[in-house]
């Protein structure tokens, strides 16, 4: 039955019409609509297939073991179908080991990942050279399945391994008049045949505002899939903000440092007026050449066949993050 709004002559169904039409639907569609709405919503079917999932995630059995506890940070598990391993370590962005997609897992065997050490600079009472192993037993492990989505307009739904950032800067106590942190990772040309090209201003540098840093979904990543990272998606450490474009995710860091002044990223350095030091992910916002509103999920299929999907604010992380730029006007801080 239909009633007419008698306002604005719209028609509506009745309160009493809505349940039946949601127990028509099979459970799969009732799964498929509660996992649209992303994190915090429905905590009931899908929310225990969340954690069933996460509780699932094979291991690949090609790297060492590294499990992860799952994660009780507020939206830090996506319901959402796990793109596959094979898929998020050979399709990649490190333009160290070169530009196209399929050049970092192939050439990125020359990267040793051990020893290494992560050096922490500028407004800490702590300052000082971080061990991995230091570092990996900095906070326990804990298991983390983000989207990430490429400025490309491509997106990945992957088992992240890692603690909060904020664990690591609590350590080193940050001072008061730190303001941002600058994320530093490896250029060396003996392990990296990609810095050859000029591509970028060498190393490649990233940045992220104190409170980003600090927010809890802000990953330090080990490991995905149960496993340490592979080379070309990172390893041995590397960082995940999942509602910001993936560029921001550094790989492979090798100095953390804490700043009174907004950092020059390499991105923001090659190209100002294509991106910014935000770099959020927002579908209302075009980049320069090409649009934002929808994305192609790898895995599910490409070219003229491919699925796009919307692409939401934030990259869907907006209940969480959204409040971080409240009043900031996100087309002039893009
Ligand atoms: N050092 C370094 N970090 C980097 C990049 C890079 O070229 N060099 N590419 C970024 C980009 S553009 C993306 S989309 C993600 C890709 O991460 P993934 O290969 O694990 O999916 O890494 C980011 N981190
Ligand atoms: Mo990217």
């Amino acid at each position: 039955m239909i009633i007419r709004n008698r306002d604005n002559g719209f028609n509506h169904p009745l309160p009493s019409e809505i349940t039946p039409q949601v127990a028509y639907r099979n459970r799969r569609q009732w799964l498929l609509a509660a996992a649209a709405l992303g994190g915090g919503g429905i905590a009931t079917w899908a929310g225990r297939n969340a954690w069933a999932q996460a509780a699932a995630v094979p291991r690949p059995g090609k790297l060492a073991a590294l499990p992860g506890r799952r994660s009780t940070v507020a939206g830090a598990v996506t319901m959402e179908a796990l793109t596959s391993y094979d898929d998020a370590s050979s399709y990649n962005n490190y333009y160290e080991f070169g530009t196209d997609k399929s050049d970092p897992a192939s050439a990125a065997g020359t990267l040793r990942p051990r020893p290494w050490t992560v050096s922490v600079e500028g407004l800490v009472n702590k300052p000082g050279t971080f061990d991995l192993d230091a570092l990996l037993k900095l906070s326990p492990m804990e298991e983390r399945i983000y989207r990430l989505r490429c400025v490309e307009g491509w997106s990945m739904v992957i088992p992240w391994v890692g603690y909060s950032l904020s664990e690591l800067v609590k350590a080193v106590q940050p001072q008061g008049s730190a303001k941002y942190v600058e994320f530093v990772t490896l250029a060396d040309p003996k392990q990296m045949p990609g810095l050859r090209a000029n591509v970028l201003d060498w190393p490649y540098v990233e940045g992220l505002r104190m409170d980003e840093a600090l927010h809890p979904l802000t990953l330090l990543a080990f490991g995905m899939y149960g496993e340490v990272l592979p080379n070309q998606n990172g390893a041995p450490l590397r960082l995940v903000v999942p509602w910001k474009y993936g560029f921001k995710s550094g790989k492979s860091l090798v100095k953390i440092r804490f700043t009174d002044k907004e950092p020059r990223t390499a991105w923001n350095v090659a190209a100002p007026q294509e991106y910014g030091f935000y770099s959020n992910v927002n579908p209302e916002v075009s980049h320069p050449r090409w649009s934002q509103a929808t994305e192609r999920r790898i895995g599910e299929g490409s070219g003229l066949f491919a699925k796009r999907r919307q692409t939401q604010m934030f990259n869907g992380y907006e209940p969480q993050v959204g409040q971080l730029y409240s009043g900031m006007d996100l087309r002039k801080f893009f």
